[in-house]
């Protein structure tokens, strides 16, 4: 009925309180696009100049910070109603959370931080997630679950916030492949690797913990 259509929210996620590792993306891309390495590979990036570009500009973003963890799209997507009733869900509305982010990740497309999730947040975690992602990013439905999990910082000119978590997938899936990548720099924040096609990879040394709140958005 109507009230079922309307009870049904946009997506479900951790809402961060703070946009405090944004501006630690932020400084990395400032960085990132200062480094030899990334203006070798410049051309990766569909920018005119082939001399520099300036990531900061690059990326946009309009939202607030927030893990997806199901798009319901109103109960339109496929297992939406399914997700809402899940008694994991309901009982942890609401509810703060801690989560554990352990790279930052770059593309021709988007900016996103990796989240790693442990065994209760994964309980908030739809079924089939990642497999869903397997036709966008072939071999996706092969990874642990979760894998998907990411917080979206940034997004080239008409790019959606939903390719940061393919972005997240697809390098992933290089990794499970054995692809170690090429390792460019130790950063303080971390390891830099570059993977081909503008893929850029920062493993931080340490995670960092940010707290979220489990929620849900209608607009
Ligand atoms: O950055 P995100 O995770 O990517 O947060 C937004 C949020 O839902 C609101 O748009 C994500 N999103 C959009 N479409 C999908 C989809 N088909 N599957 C999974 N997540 C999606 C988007």
């Amino acid at each position: 009925g109507v009230y079922e259509k309307v009870s049904i929210p946009l997506f479900y996620g951790w809402f961060l309180f703070q946009d405090k590792i944004k501006c630690t993306a932020m400084d990395f891309l400032k960085t990132l696009d200062s480094l030899d390495a990334f203006k070798k590979h410049l051309a990766d990036f569909p920018v005119e100049t082939e001399k520099e570009v300036d990531l900061e500009q690059y990326f946009h973003s309009s939202w607030s910070l927030h893990c997806t963890t199901k798009f319901c799209a109103y109960g339109k997507a496929q297992g939406a109603k399914e997700y809402a009733e899940k008694t994991a869900v309901q009982e942890s509305y609401g509810s703060v959370w801690e989560l554990s982010l352990t790279a930052l990740f770059v593309t021709p497309r988007t900016v996103g931080a990796r989240v790693s999730l442990n065994e209760a947040q994964l309980a908030l975690w739809p079924a089939d997630a990642d497999k869903e992602a397997e036709a966008a990013v072939p071999g996706a439905g092969a990874l642990p679950p979760g894998s998907r999990a990411h917080i979206s910082l940034g997004c080239a000119e008409k790019v959606e916030p939903v390719q940061t978590g393919l972005d997240l997938l697809d390098i992933l899936v290089l990794q499970q492949a054995g692809q170690q990548g090429e390792l460019v720099e130790e950063m303080e924040l971390g390891s830099l690797v570059y993977f081909d096609k503008g893929r850029w990879l920062l493993t931080l040394r340490e995670p960092v913990s940010v707290k979220t709140c489990f929620s849900s958005v209608y607009k």
